[in-house]
């Protein structure tokens, strides 16, 4: 397996948490390496259900070393639930390590990132909330609290009682918001400091060991190439840098160990929060895609917008990743479909482009270009090689190969392990 990346090809929730989990049982080691408690796969234990935001499900394996990177940003009270959750089922967590320099989440962080979006009316950008936003803000502005501030309290104490100081005003003369007492954020915060202490290490020198001793490790983006800071549909994108070359950042690793990408895209199109989308389909295709998609945000909640495969956006991802092969999921999803559409070009201003324009206001007045494919219209998710698959399956998932120019490796049934083709 060597040292693999997976990424989202969209704008999240392809169902990577599946792919990942089929590859940690190949892999030594899994590293998130950006974003924080906004992502959220769930995951099934002994018949129970649960949510894991930022610990990677490679700890259900028990030998499966599970590293948060630096690039990600950690709310220590949301890790501490997760934790306690997998101790409840009776999973070990000696195998979780967190980095010295990865962000801390703090009160005030999540406190603007619901402010801000109240205030921005129009203008929101549809986040989660979670202080994903303002936490990588600090970060730029050289003012946020890492992992390793929490490990010496007094000195802790003292940055965290200027921080709050000037974060009070903030909360107080922009947002009209209750200041926070400094003294009870830092009582609370050693606490967490306490709890997690045993997991913290300088994770960059972990992963680079771990790769000389030739141990395979998955690197395991969160959301997706649409939503990177950098390259995704600005401004309506997340905080980091979700795409492939993130994994190299946010872990403190060159690109030279990295052996291979492999992107996750769904067989259609879902994208959660504000923003362009021009292959939405907001009537009852749309309906249809949701309810059998079981289209909801893992960790908020909110239904998410569904529409047809778009491969400007496929080839796109093949390119900022610099792809070596794809996985498609949720094909199954399609199964009732007459006739399924896919986005080949867009048009704009009357003319055919190819690229995804850099603008949101330009991206917002592309219309798709319709590629028809005939709909197979019989179930797909007892298929176990491409040779049980319906031929109009076949023709679809080959069309896309062909128009994203990347072989297709791995095809999603259903959300269960064994409902998966792997093409040899
Ligand atoms: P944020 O909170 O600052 O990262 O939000 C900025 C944008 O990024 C989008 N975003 C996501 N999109 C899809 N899935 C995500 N994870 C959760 C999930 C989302 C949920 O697995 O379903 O439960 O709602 C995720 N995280 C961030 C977000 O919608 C904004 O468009
Ligand atoms: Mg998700």
């Amino acid at each position: 397996m060597a040292n693999v990346v997976v990424i989202g090809a969209q704008w999240g929730d392809e169902g990577k948490g599946k792919i990942t989990d089929l590859l940690s049982r190949s892999a030594d080691v899994v590293v998130r390496y950006q974003g924080g408690v906004n992502a959220g796969h769930t995951v099934v234990v002994k018949d129970q259900t649960f949510k894991l935001h930022l610990i990677p499900s490679g700890i259900l394996y028990p030998d499966t070393e599970c590293v948060i990177g630096s690039g990600t940003v950690i709310d220590p009270k949301a890790l501490i639930g997760e934790l306690d959750k997998l101790v409840e089922l009776g999973i070990s967590t000696k195998n979780l390590f967190i980095s010295n320099a990865a962000h801390v989440t703090m009160p005030y962080h999540r406190l603007i990132d619901q402010a801000s979006e109240e205030r921005r009316g129009n203008h929101k950008i549809g986040t989660t909330k979670r202080g994903i936003g303002p936490t990588y803000a600090d970060k730029s502005e050289r003012i946020g609290i890492r992992v390793i501030d929490l490990m010496d309290y007094a000195r802790l104490r003292k940055q965290l009682e200027w921080t709050i100081q000037y974060k009070n005003g903030i909360l107080e003369k922009l947002y009209d918001l209750a200041p926070l007492d400094p003294a009870a954020v830092i009582d609370e915060y050693i606490e967490y400091a306490e709890r997690l202490r045993p997991h913290i290490i300088d994770s960059s020198l972990h992963v680079y060991q771990a790769i000389r001793q030739r141990k395979n490790v998955l690197f395991e983006g969160a959301q997706g190439t649409l939503l990177d800071l950098d390259h995704g549909t600005y401004p309506y994108v997340t905080s980091s840098n979700p795409v492939a070359g993130g994994a190299c950042i946010g872990t403190g690793i060159g690109p030279t160990v990295i052996d291979r990408v492999i992107g996750v895209a769904k067989a259609y199109t879902t994208r959660v929060g504000e923003g362009p989308f021009p292959t939405e389909l907001t009537g009852d295709m749309g309906e249809l895609l949701c309810d059998r998609g079981a289209e909801f945000g893992t960790t908020t909640g909110r239904r998410r917008r569904c529409g047809w495969f778009d491969a400007v956006i496929g080839r796109y991802a093949v390119r900022i990743n610099g792809l070596d092969c794809l996985a498609v999921t949720k094909l199954d999803v399609l199964d009732d479909v007459d006739e399924i559409e896919v986005c080949v070009a867009y048009e704009l201003d009357g003319e055919r482009c190819e690229e995804l324009p850099a603008s949101a206001e330009a991206f917002g007045r592309c219309k798709p270009i319709y590629k028809t494919m005939p709909g197979w219209k019989q179930p797909t998710d007892h298929c176990r090689s491409l040779s049980d698959l319906p031929k109009a399956a076949l023709d679809y998932l080959k069309f896309l190969a062909e128009l994203m120019e990347v072989p297709i490796a791995i095809v999603s049934l259903g959300a269960s392990r064994d409902q998966t083709i792997i093409v040899e």
